[in-house]
């Protein structure tokens, strides 16, 4: 009979942390969160666990203007990153409300909202180890003043107010703006050729 019950209990914890895990996953659709192998909770042929991590990096309206897209493409591309999705939109306000929630009762909010609606914005998700603390690091400080030479803000731009790139901040960011910025269909799954190069080490 004790048996039987701790059993039972033991079966009851089980299912109830199976289904919380379930219930949190569902939060984040399989293909924002870095493909059918992470959803699968498989690990890739690479030894490194999260070479499926994921990132929003975007070229802002004056980066647009002044050609910069090919060039920011060029280093993440160059890093060994894999482009999983790329669009150009006119972002509307709402988006950006929505991306900069955290901002909203700054005072360059407004100026913020009028240079990101100023022009095109082309939106990428980026993949790969450690993406998202590296595309920071590759991206340089908020305030180009500060950014390191050979960082896309230290060598593009001097202003805090046209500073060129956008790129998510931390895991939880990149999954948030991932969602609002793409829809699934919108990410590829695909295999590199050279991945043996870049990631399986
Ligand atoms: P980051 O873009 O490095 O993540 P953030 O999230 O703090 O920086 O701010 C978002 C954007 O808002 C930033 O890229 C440019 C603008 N911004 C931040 N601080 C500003 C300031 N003091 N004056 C004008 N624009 C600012
Ligand atoms: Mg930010």
């Amino acid at each position: 009979m004790q048996r039987y019950t701790i059993r039972r209990i033991l079966q009851q914890t089980y299912l109830s942390d199976q289904q919380t895990h379930r219930c949190l996953l569902s939060a984040f659709p399989s293909a924002l969160l870095g493909g059918p192998r992470a959803a699968a909770g498989q690990r890739s042929k690479s030894s490194l666990p999260d070479v499926r991590e994921r990132t929003l990096i975007a070229v802002k309206p004056d980066g647009v203007q002044r050609r910069l897209v090919g060039q920011v493409i060029q280093r993440f591309e160059q890093r060994g990153f894999k482009l999983v999705g790329l669009k150009m939109l006119q972002v509307s306000e709402d988006l950006l409300s929505q991306h900069y929630c955290e901002l909203r009762t700054k005072p360059f909010y407004p100026r913020l909202l009028h240079y990101m609606t100023s022009g095109p914005v082309v939106a990428m998700v980026w993949e790969g180890h450690k993406v998202v603390q590296a595309s920071r690091a590759m991206v340089g400080h908020t305030n180009p003043a500060e950014a390191q030479a050979g960082t896309v803000r230290g060598d593009f731009s001097f202003h805090v107010s046209r500073n060129v790139v956008h790129a998510s901040d931390s895991l939880e960011g990149a999954q948030r703006e991932i969602q609002l910025w793409f829809k699934g269909k919108e990410l590829l799954n695909w295999d590199c050729c050279d991945q043996s190069s870049t990631c399986d080490v």
